[in-house]
């Protein structure tokens, strides 16, 4: 059931995270007020019980699921228990409470790494399954997976509208830039930003700089989700019968390009030098958006505006 009233209760999953906070800005822009919080100490959405007992006491009527466990190539690599367990055990408790206390359209968001390393570009939704997955992101991606095929389980069962969105590489404000744990963009903001502090001539940039990738500002995932949450079920399971749906800008960059980008923003000149022991992950991950842009919904966040807005904000709010 679609969202049509600013009064419905809204819980959103990992508020403080990137998407989650940006989805959560974007709700309250829109005059949504009754949106249902809860801090990681307040409630820890691996504890089955503990999310049984909220779902039980706020019974929130919208979910959108931006709770998981994230980070970059390296991360998914060095922690791959923590990234399967964890996201499955979030999801499963957020998702199974969902359905057991009536909740009318949950939205679970996941990444573009569900699809196969070696599938046709750009990935459309129904190349899910058909291949094998990019190694360094596999946990991840399974649960991932996981969770997709549990919406779509509870729905073929249950009858439940719960949605998946694939998101693309993401990036913005509330950004991790950890140079260890971090996604590409913000760890090539920082160290670009440091080397023009420091006077430095150099920068190290991970693998070959070949890969391509597709990076959305995340203010247009909430975009997305809030335009997701009010279309009517027929309009959406007509055109996504799998109640899956790609969401990102339709255009992607190597990473190498992204750097030079990046320097022209940060205003710096400094060389490369590529620490190829680390892994370069898939070679290209450019979604099919067509299902959303069928639907009428566009990503209105340029790169150049996008990384932008992110380099101002590392600069106010990142201990950099
Ligand atoms: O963003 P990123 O960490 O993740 O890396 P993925 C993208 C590309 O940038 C890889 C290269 O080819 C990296 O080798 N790269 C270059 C760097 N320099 C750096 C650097 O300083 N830091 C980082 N992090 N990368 C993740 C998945 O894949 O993306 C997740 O592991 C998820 O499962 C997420 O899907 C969106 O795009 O390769």
């Amino acid at each position: 059931m679609h969202l049509t009233s600013r009064q419905e209760r809204i819980f959103v999953a990992g508020h403080r995270g990137l998407v989650g906070s940006a989805v959560t800005r974007k709700l309250r822009a829109s005059g949504f007020d009754n949106l249902l919080t809860k801090t990681r100490q307040a409630l820890d959405l691996r504890d089955q019980q503990a999310v049984n007992r909220f779902f039980e006491c706020e019974r929130p009527e919208f979910v959108v699921v931006a709770a998981a466990r994230v980070g970059g190539i390296l991360a998914n690599a060095t922690y791959p228990a923590d990234f399967i367990g964890d996201n499955l055990a979030i999801q499963t408790n957020v998702l199974q409470a969902a359905f057991r206390n009536d909740t009318k359209r949950l939205l679970f968001l996941g990444s573009t790494c569900v699809y196969p390393r070696d599938a046709p570009q750009p990935l459309r939704e129904q190349y899910l399954l058909t291949g094998p997955l990019e190694h360094t992101n596999e946990w991840y991606a399974v649960a991932k997976i996981a969770g997709i095929k549990y919406c779509q389980a509870l729905r073929k069962q249950h009858g439940c509208d719960f949605l998946s969105l694939m998101p693309t590489n993401l990036y913005g404000p509330g950004d991790n830039f950890d140079l260890k744990t971090s996604h590409v963009l913000p760890a090539l903001l920082r160290k670009v930003h440091e080397a023009k502090l420091n006077g430095d001539r150099k920068i190290i940039l991970w693998g070959t700089g070949t890969p391509r990738r597709e990076f959305m500002y995340c203010d247009d995932l909430a975009d997305a989700c809030l335009f997701v949450l009010q279309r009517p079920e027929a309009t959406l399971y007509d055109v996504a019968p799998d109640g899956l749906f790609n969401v990102g800008v339709g255009k992607d960059i190597q990473i190498i390009e992204l750097l030079q980008l990046i320097k022209r923003i940060v205003g710096t000149e400094c060389s490369v030098v590529h620490d190829t022991s680390k892994p370069d992950g898939t070679p290209r991950k450019l979604v099919d958006v067509s299902r959303l842009h069928g639907l009428g919904w566009r990503a209105p966040t340029s790169l150049d505006a996008g990384i932008r807005a992110t380099y101002a904000w590392m600069l106010q709010h990142a201990d950099i």
